[in-house]
């Protein structure tokens, strides 16, 4: 019994890999959206609550790699938003942690429409895999997504927000440990690293 456990687990393993490869090699060559330095992931900052003005502060140097975010690109198809958080390590490592990228502002002090959160399992948390979600804080939706480590494939129909031609204002980074189960029953804190507002992103259309 215990080998046949193990094949499918194996097996689970090698289906998730292919998966991952294949949502990648999907994805059309991704624009630069905002650039991070490293050894800023030490959790000085406004602890995400803010537009990213605090700046990045490379002194007290850090120990995380997994939240040191070094950049965020994006591109899309007809199909799918494609976002990517890249960091100075591997999305999962031991610490349960996340990343989100806001976007669209609707106010002072760090209000975004859109909120797109991704959780990692770890030390802290209790979940088994990697979850996301795209938050709409202007419509109260809140919709699954897929994500492969730091990489959400966002399906553009879940939101009239990422429409033809639609414009993706203002885009900010952070990254986060996370404690507890999945959300909303966690704690997405401290915030470990921000980044500066980046350029808005236009969705590359086909004219008609
Ligand atoms: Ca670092
Ligand atoms: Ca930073
Ligand atoms: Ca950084």
């Amino acid at each position: 019994m215990k080998r046949v456990s193990k094949l499918g687990f194996s097996m689970a393993i090698a289906v998730g890999l292919v998966a991952a490869s294949s949502l990648v090699s999907a994805a059309p060559a991704q624009k630069t959206i905002v650039e991070d330095p490293i050894n800023d992931a030490n959790a000085l900052n406004d602890q995400g609550t803010g537009d990213g003005s605090f700046g990045n502060n490379e002194t007290p140097a850090d120990v995380s790699s997994v939240t040191d975010i070094t950049a965020l690109k994006m591109s899309n198809d007809a199909k799918n938003l494609y976002i990517s958080i890249e960091t100075e390590g591997p999305a999962q490592g031991t610490q349960g942690v996340g990343a989100r990228v806001r976007m669209n502002p609707d106010g002072p002090g760090g209000s975004y429409c859109l909120v797109f959160e991704v959780f990692q399992p770890g030390a802290g948390n209790a979940l088994d895999n990697t979850e996301a979600h795209l938050r709409d804080t202007c419509t109260g939706e809140t919709t699954p997504v897929e994500a492969v480590g730091n990489m959400f494939t966002v399906p553009r129909k879940i939101s009239k927000a990422l429409g033809k031609g639609a414009v993706l204002k203002a885009p900010q980074v952070n990254t986060f440990i996370y404690l507890g189960s999945s959300f909303p029953a966690g704690i997405a804190a401290p915030v470990m690293d921000t980044t500066t507002v980046g350029d808005d992103y236009k969705m590359v259309d086909k004219k008609k």
